[in-house]
C-alpha cells in the first residue's frame, strides 16, 4: 500500500477514505462457516472449471444440466512487458491480464476459490459481474497476501461478464490489470463456431510516456485525469500482432469475446476488412445483426460472430483512432486460405490520376491508410533492444519510424512526389544534423527544396510525442537507411536543440 498511498495528495486520500467507507464491498468481512447445501444442490456432479489464458477459450460446455463448478483462481503480481523494452508492475487473476477466463452454465453453483500468492503485497477480492449479490462477491473474497477465501453463489442469468477486483484504490487495482471474464453460457449452450477468441481492452496510466523504457508505476494523477498512456488489446503493445495474431481459416465461423476492463475508457470495438454478423450487444443473448463497429462499456462485455470469407489480415481496433494507432489498442487476425476475387479482388489497377487538389488530397490519405494497414500487417515483435550499440539504436529508431514518420515519409523513406518530401539521400536532410533534429522537434511550414524539388506544406512537431532519446534514435535510423550514411545521435545532441530559443 506505501507505494501508493505515496502518490496521493491528502485530499484525494480524504476522497479515497470517504468512497471506502462508501463501498463496504471494499473491506474484509467476517467468516460465515461454509453453505449447507439443500439435496438438490448436493445430487450435483461436481467438476473442477477448466480456466484459460487469453486469448484462449476453455471448450463448450456440453451438459445440458447443472453442476456444482469449483473455481482455482490465484491473484499474483507481476512484472510483464507493457510495451517492447517497458515493463510494468501487474496485478493478475492468474498471471496474465486480462485474467483467466472462466466457462459455467446458466444454474451452475459455483464454489469460487480466490487464493491470494504469498509474494504479493496488497490484499484483492473480486467482484464478478455475473452474481447476484452484493458487491458482486467482493466483500466475500477480501483476500490478504497468502491466504485463500471461498464463497459460493448460483448462476442466474445467461451471458458474458466482465469479473474485476474491487479493493480501495479500484481505479488502481484495474487500471494494474486486475479484470476478466465470465462466461454463463445459456442452459442450451451457445450456437457451436469453429474458433473462440478472448480479448480485452483496458486502460494503463504510467509515469513515463508511451514506449519510454524500464519499469514504469502507475500515475494516479493520469488516472484521475483520464488521461491514459496506453490503451491495449490483452495488456501489451503487440500482444496480438506478429507471431502472436489470432488465426483462422477461409470459411470458418469466428466468436470474439469482448470485453472492457476500463478503468476509465469504452471502446468502439471494430476489425477492419470484417462485419460481424451477429453481435451479442452488451453481452446480453439478444442478436443484433451486420455491425461494423460495437459500442462496449467500461465494465462490460460482448460476443462478436463473424465468417471469414477471404485470406488477409484483419486488424482488431478501438475505432477511436489514436487509441489504435498511438496507444497500442491494436491487434490482428490472420485469415490463410483460397482467395475469392468477387468477393474482394484487391487492388486492379494502379493509374495515374490528375484529379482537383482535395481529390488528390483524400487520395493520399486513402494510399496513406492502406499503407497503415500494410506496415501494420508486416510489423513483427522485436527482441527488447537495451544496448547503446548503432544497431540497437536504428533499431529502436525504426520502431519509432515504423510507428509514426512513415505514413507521410514512407516505408522506404521516399516520400511522395508534390507532398511529402523523401528521406532517402535527402541533401536537405544530411546537411545539417541540426537542422533535421529541430525539424523533427519543432515541425517545419511553408517551402523547402530537396533534392531539387520544391515541397510546401506542413511537417507536425514531435516534440511532444516523443522524448530525446527517441528522437536520436529515430534520426539514428533515417541517417543510416536507404543509401543513406551518418553517425549516430545521443539523447544530449536533440536536447541541446529541444532547449535551444530563438
Ligand atoms: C503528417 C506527415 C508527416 C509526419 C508524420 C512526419 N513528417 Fe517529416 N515532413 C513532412 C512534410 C510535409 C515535410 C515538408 C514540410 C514543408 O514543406 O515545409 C517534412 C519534412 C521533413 C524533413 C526535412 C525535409 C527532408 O525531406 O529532408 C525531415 C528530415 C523529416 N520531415 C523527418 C521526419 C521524421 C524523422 C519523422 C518522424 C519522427 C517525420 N518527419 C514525420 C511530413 C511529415
Ligand atoms: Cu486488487
Amino acid at each position: 500500500m506505501k507505494k501508493a498511498t505515496s502518490l496521493l495528495s491528502p485530499c484525494i486520500a480524504l476522497g479515497l477514505a470517504l468512497a471506502t467507507a462508501a463501498l463496504a464491498s471494499e473491506g474484509p468481512t467476517e467468516a460465515k462457516g461454509p453453505v449447507i447445501y439443500p439435496p438438490e444442490v448436493l445430487s450435483l456432479p461436481v467438476e473442477q472449471a477448466i480456466l484459460t489464458s487469453p486469448p484462449n477459450v476453455p471448450p463448450a460446455i456440453k451438459r445440458r444440466h447443472p453442476a456444482r463448478v469449483v473455481v482455482n483462481l490465484e491473484v499474483r503480481e507481476v512484472n510483464m512487458q507493457i510495451a517492447d523494452g517497458s515493463e510494468y508492475t501487474f496485478w493478475t487473476y492468474g498471471g496474465t491480464v486480462p485474467g483467466s477466463f472462466i466457462r459455467v452454465r446458466a444454474g451452475d453453483v459455483v464454489e469460487f476459490h480466490l487464493n491470494n500468492h504469498p509474494s504479493s503485497k496488497l490484499p484483492h477480492n473480486i467482484d464478478l459481474h455475473a452474481v447476484t449479490g452484493p458487491g458482486g462477491g467482493a466483500a466475500s473474497t477480501f483476500t490478504a497476501p497468502g491466504h485463500s477465501s471461498k464463497f459460493t453463489f448460483r448462476a442466474l442469468n445467461p451471458g458474458i461478464y466482465v469479473y474485476h477486483c474491487a479493493t480501495a484504490p479500484v481505479p488502481m487495482h484495474i487500471g494494474n490489470g486486475m479484470y476478466g471474464l465470465i462466461l454463463v453460457e445459456p442452459s442450451e449452450g451457445l450456437p457451436p463456431v469453429d474458433r473462440e477468441f478472448y480479448v480485452m481492452q483496458g486502460d494503463f496510466y504510467t509515469s513515463g510516456r508511451y514506449g519510454e523504457p524500464g519499469l514504469q508505476t502507475f500515475d494516479m494523477a493520469k488516472s484521475i485525469d483520464e488521461h491514459p498512456t496506453y490503451v491495449l488489446f490483452n495488456g501489451a503493445v503487440g500482444s496480438l500482432v506478429g507471431d502472436k495474431a489470432l488465426a483462422a481459416n477461409v470459411g470458418e465461423n469466428v466468436r470474439i469475446y469482448f470485453g472492457v476492463g476500463g478503468p476509465n475508457l469504452t471502446s468502439s470495438f471494430h476489425v477492419i476488412g470484417e462485419i460481424f454478423d451477429k453481435v451479442y450487444y452488451e453481452g446480453g443473448l439478444r442478436v443484433q445483426e451486420h455491425v461494423q463497429t460495437t459500442h462496449v462499456p467500461s465494465g462490460g462485455a460482448t460476443m462478436v460472430e463473424f465468417k471469414t470469407d477471404v485470406p488477409g489480415t484483419y486488424v482488431l481496433v478501438d475505432h477511436s483512432l489514436s487509441r489504435a494507432f498511438n496507444k497500442g489498442a491494436l491487434g490482428m487476425l490472420k485469415v490463410n486460405g483460397a482467395e475469392d476475387r468477387v468477393i474482394y479482388s484487391g487492388k486492379e489497377i494502379d493509374a495515374v490520376y490528375l484529379g482537383s487538389q482535395s481529390e488528390e488530397g483524400s487520395a493520399s490519405s486513402r494510399r496513406e491508410a492502406e499503407i497503415k494497414a500494410r506496415i501494420a500487417a508486416e510489423l513483427k515483435s522485436n527482441p527488447t533492444l537495451t544496448g547503446l550499440t548503432k544497431e540497437a539504436q536504428m533499431e529502436r529508431g525504426k520502431q519509432v519510424y515504423m510507428g509514426l514518420c512513415f505514413a507521410c515519409h514512407l516505408p522506404d523513406g521516399k516520400g511522395l512526389p508534390a507532398v511529402f518530401p523523401p528521406l532517402a539521400q535527402s541533401d536537405y536532410m544530411l546537411a545539417d544534423r541540426d537542422r533535421a533534429t529541430r525539424v523533427v522537434l519543432k515541425g517545419l511550414t511553408g517551402p523547402v527544396t530537396v533534392n531539387g524539388a520544391t515541397y510546401n506544406s506542413a511537417m507536425p512537431p514531435q516534440e511532444a510525442a516523443l522524448t530525446d532519446q527517441q528522437v536520436a534514435d529515430v534520426l539514428t535510423y533515417v541517417f543510416n537507411s536507404w543509401g543513406n550514411q551518418g553517425d549516430a545521435f545521443t539523447a544530449d545532441q536533440v536536447k541541446a536543440v529541444r532547449n535551444e530559443r530563438h
